[in-house]
C-alpha cells in the first residue's frame, strides 16, 4: 500500500486506574472477594469524554501482577462491539476491573488495526491504591472523592498513514 506522505493523524486517548477502598458503608467488599483485598479497582484504556476508539485500536493486552489469577488479560475491539450491540449503555473502554491489596506496574500493550501496519505499542502504568499528590492539599482531595485516580492523556500519532487505514482514521 502507499502512505499518505506529509500527513500526521493524532488521535487522543487516556489510559490509566482508578481504585476504591473496601468500607463498610459505602462500598462494602463483595461477597467471595478474599479478606485481605483493600481496594476495588480497574485499569483501561478509552478514548477523551468516551469517543469512539474500536476503530483504529483493535486489541490491548493488560499484564497484571503475577500473583493474580489469569494475569495476562486481552481485550478485543471486536468482543466489546459484539457486546455492545443491542445495549443502550455502550462499552466505551477496554477495562478489567480487579480486586487486591498491593500496587504494582500494570504493562499495557496496545494492538493497532491490520491495515496501519503499525507494531504494537507497549505503556507502563503504576496502579495507585492511595492517595498521593505534591502536596497535602492535593491527597486530601482524593480521599473525600473516595477514588483514586491515576490517568495519564495521550495522543496516538499516526506519521503517514497507509492509504487504507487512513480513510478509517478519517471516516470515523
Ligand atoms: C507490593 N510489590 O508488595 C507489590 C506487590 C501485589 C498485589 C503487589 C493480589 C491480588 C490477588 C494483589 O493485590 N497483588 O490475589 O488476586 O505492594
Amino acid at each position: 500500500g502507499k502512505r499518505v506522505k506529509g500527513t500526521q493523524v493524532y488521535r487522543p486517548f487516556i489510559y490509566g486506574t482508578t481504585a476504591r477502598a473496601f468500607n463498610e458503608t459505602t462500598h462494602p467488599r463483595p461477597a467471595g472477594v478474599p479478606p485481605d483485598h483493600t481496594h476495588s479497582w480497574e485499569v483501561f484504556v478509552k478514548g477523551v469524554e468516551d469517543t469512539d476508539i474500536f476503530y483504529w485500536l483493535r486489541r490491548v493486552q493488560f499484564k497484571l501482577h503475577e500473583s493474580i489469577p489469569n494475569h495476562l488479560r486481552t481485550i478485543d475491539a471486536e468482543t466489546i462491539t459484539r457486546e455492545n450491540e443491542g445495549n443502550i449503555k455502550k462499552q466505551r473502554a477496554f477495562v478489567v476491573s480487579e480486586t487486591g491489596w498491593g500496587e504494582f506496574e500494570i504493562t499495557i500493550k496496545l494492538y493497532y488495526d491490520s491495515k496501519s501496519g503499525e507494531k504494537p505499542q507497549t505503556l507502563y502504568h503504576h496502579l495507585r491504591l492511595h492517595p498521593y499528590g505534591r502536596t497535602e492539599a492535593e491527597k486530601e482531595a482524593m480521599r473525600s472523592t473516595g477514588e483514586v485516580v491515576a490517568w495519564t492523556f495521550e495522543e496516538q500519532l499516526f506519521n503517514e498513514p497507509f492509504e487504507d487505514f487512513y480513510n478509517i482514521l478519517t471516516s470515523g
